[in-house]
């Protein structure tokens, strides 16, 4: 069993999507889906209630190495699905769940044992630098914009769209899942923001309005747990434009009306570095947000 009282290391989130499938099956079914760059196992776990396929929702985390406390919060959203599902039966009654806690584990293992801030991949490449950002290499506009061609530079987008066989992994799973998928949700750090499509442009989506009143449900239930502000926008309007990112490959590419990037706590305090005592009032706040926005869902959409 894992706790939510410290960072895990890849070998024990893995053991909890195990654990989970061992000892939920009527609930859960975990699939592997790939394989990393170094040979680790891409672990899905679907949380389902079984019956005629539902609207599906997929969360993923762990897009970039060092953003601790966005794997650190997906498995605090598995621990409610799964072993609180008593408390919120609704979640799993109307709505199947993907759920990928990690997709960049080599990264995100490199980070614990090596460089605490690395973001990339860990391919080998065939120059001296190592690694692809891997939210620059989905395949929508990518190169275009905020990215870089330099092996390395820390934003690299790698030598074709989807290079890393994580990104490839993964993104060949969602296809595969197209018609169920209907919200996409990817868990960053650090900034405290909600953000929707697009990231490559200015321009927002024709169905931008539709977007950000999910969000804004969202946001406004995590905010009411304790106040934390969010700020709900484009990462073009917020932060900075930058193309190949999953998000907006989600709503372009799989068709994903709903594609969302949230970034997790602080706002710069720490940064990256977030004290392990943050990951259960991140944990909540943003299982109250998921849960905000999938009650709205379920009832409006
Ligand atoms: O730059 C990124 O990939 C994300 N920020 S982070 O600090 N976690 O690296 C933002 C991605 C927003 N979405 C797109 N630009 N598509
Ligand atoms: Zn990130």
């Amino acid at each position: 069993r894992l706790t939510w009282k410290r960072y895990h290391h890849y070998k024990d989130i893995e053991s909890y999507v195990d654990y989970l499938a061992n000892t939920y099956p009527e609930i859960c079914q975990m699939e592997v889906i790939g394989q990393t760059s170094e040979g680790r196992p891409l672990k899905v776990l679907k949380i389902s209630t079984g019956g005629a396929a539902k609207p599906a929702v997929w969360i993923d985390g762990g897009i970039h190495a060092r953003e601790w406390i966005a794997p650190a919060t997906v498995t605090y959203l598995l621990l409610q699905l799964v072993e609180f599902r008593h408390d919120h039966p609704w979640l799993i009654d109307d709505l199947d769940w993907y759920v990928l806690p990690v997709v960049n584990p080599d990264g995100y293992e490199y980070s614990h044992t090596t460089d605490r801030l690395w973001r990339k991949t860990r391919s080998a490449g065939d120059g001296q630098c190592v690694g692809v950002d891997a939210n620059r290499n989905f395949d929508s506009h990518w190169l275009e914009v905020g990215a870089s061609s330099d092996p390395c530079s820390s934003i690299y987008a790698g030598s074709r769209p989807f290079s890393e066989p994580e990104t490839k992994a993964m993104t060949d799973f969602i296809l595969s899942r197209r018609d169920e998928i209907k919200v996409y949700l990817t868990l960053h750090s650090y900034g405290q923001m909600w953000l929707v499509p697009w990231g490559y442009k200015a321009d927002k989506p024709d169905d931008y309005y539709d977007m950000y009143v999910l969000a804004e449900q969202g946001v406004e239930a995590l905010e009411r747990v304790r106040n934390t502000d969010y700020l709900l926008g484009t990462a073009d309007e917020l932060i900075y434009t930058s193309s190949g990112g999953s998000d907006d490959w989600a709503k372009e590419k799989a068709g994903i009306k709903y594609a969302y990037t949230v970034e997790l706590p602080d706002t710069g305090r720490y940064g990256f570095v977030l004290p392990a005592a943050h990951i259960e009032l991140v944990g909540q706040e943003v299982w109250e947000g998921v849960k905000g926005m999938m009650l709205y869902f379920t009832k409006n959409i």
